[in-house]
């Protein structure tokens, strides 16, 4: 349901069979790509700290050079025991690539004659994934300069799209309102009048354009509703006057990610972002105040996860949705899951994937889903035990709630 993968029209930089490489391209697949995924990118600066390989210096190498580099820091001078990197091996031997070597170049060598629309497919298969959703950043020139060029070429039936709008909760005034104004929608530094018709004409836009299937944003562990600082005011005016009514009158969902702190060390770019503990009073004030939207959430902090359950059960136009990031780990997927079902049956979402490179799906299903399973069988096991018997059937009734219809059943319910 949240996904970081795009389709081959959306340009790749590693042009695999069909040689088409476009450095700029959204579509990430392939080894190389798959080893320099930041959560490893993290990870190598703990073994090779910044002292003896400068950030820029790290930057400046090419994609194959810095894969090279992790692998062998992280995965031959070392035991790949971290969940990213067990994730690369769990990836490559679906794929039928040996992770034992000691060099990527036949991995590389296979990459390159894979047609990228295929392995899009293969991959698919292999994780037992029928639809991929996309996260489409409106605010990102290259996102946005592709949407405008040719929305229609970009269709693929495999991907569905979700309109991603960080700046107009997160920086109103000083991203959101000067943009919008130069794409010809008229706003001011403050939510007035012209900010609402235009803020949520721009929507519609959107929506209509991506034929978008959420509304999302990803938030800071500070984000309060309603706000508590003159700076966050503005946010939280968008938030109830353009982007929630336009939520309601399309019959959209908005998917909240709230907990991450960005870039607490920025040198490391997309791999320096930190966890926070966010508020879940305020997504509880706002579930009340707004009956007629429906919001998926995630929480990034663990100390967040049992109150995010918790508001949940209060409030039916809350679904709680995955593990994500720092919690999308074997221990805490089990806690997570197992108190999750313990809290709210089967009324909730146990993963989202968060895949960025294409065959992270593969492993980013598979150790879920073994978690996952484990957790439904004790939890069967318990019911038996307490005297009511569980059919095979409603097992498979439990599995396609939890990895397809709570998700499909919430985009569509009113
Ligand atoms: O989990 C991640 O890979 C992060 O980098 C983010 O993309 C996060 O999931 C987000 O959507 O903001
Ligand atoms: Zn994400």
């Amino acid at each position: 349901m949240h996904t970081h993968l795009y389709p081959p029209a959306f340009g790749t930089p590693m042009g695999g069979s069909s040689g088409k490489s476009d450095p700029k391209g959204s579509m990430l697949w392939g080894i190389d790509e798959l080893v320099t995924y930041h959560y490893l990118v993290a990870e190598v600066y703990r073994v090779v700290p910044p002292t003896k390989l400068p950030y820029e210096q790290f930057w400046k190498m090419s994609k194959s050079e810095q894969a090279d580099h992790i692998w062998k820091n992280l995965f031959v001078e070392r035991t790949p025991v971290s969940e990213a990197c067990r994730g690369v091996i769990t990836s490559m031997t679906k794929l039928g690539l040996d992770p034992s070597d000691k060099s990527l170049a036949s991995a590389r060598k296979w990459c390159a004659q894979q047609d990228p629309s295929k392995q899009i497919d293969r991959v698919m298969e292999i994780a037992n994934v029928s639809s991929i959703t996309m996260t489409n950043p409106v605010f990102d020139d290259n996102e946005r300069g592709r949407w405008e060029k040719d929305a229609r070429g970009l269709a693929d039936p495999r991907f569905r799209a979700v309109l991603r709008i960080d700046p107009i909760l997160r920086d109103w005034k000083g991203t959101a309102a000067p943009r919008l104004g130069a794409w010809n929608y008229p706003t001011s530094e403050t939510i007035d009048a012209k900010s609402i018709e235009s803020g949520r004409k721009f929507l519609r836009d959107w929506i209509d354009k991506m034929n978008a299937i959420y509304l999302a944003v990803s938030l800071p562990p500070e984000w309060r509703y309603p706000a508590e600082d003159e700076a966050s005011r503005a946010g939280q005016a968008a938030l109830e006057q353009i982007v929630l009514p336009v939520c309601a009158e399309r019959n959209l969902p908005f998917a909240m990610m709230i907990g991450s702190r960005l870039r607490v060390n920025p040198a490391l770019r997309e791999a320096g972002d930190m966890v926070g503990q966010a508020s879940v009073e305020s997504l509880v004030n706002l579930c009340r105040g707004f009956p007629n939207n429906r919001f998926f959430v995630t929480m990034l902090a663990r100390e967040n996860q049992h109150g995010l359950c918790v508001a949940a059960r209060k409030f039916a136009n809350l679904m709680v949705f995955g593990c994500w990031w720092f919690v999308n780990n074997p221990s805490l997927i089990d806690e997570i899951t197992r108190m999750r079902m313990e809290l709210l049956g089967t009324s909730f979402i146990p993963q989202h994937s968060d895949a960025r490179i294409l065959e992270q799906l593969i492993y980013k299903w598979e150790h879920s889903r073994e978690i996952i399973g484990d957790v439904m069988a004790e939890k069967y096991e318990d019911l038996e035990r307490a005297g009511r018997r569980v059919s095979g059937a409603e097992i498979k009734r439990d599995v396609k709630l939890f990895f397809e219809e709570n998700f499909e059943n919430f985009l569509a319910s009113r």
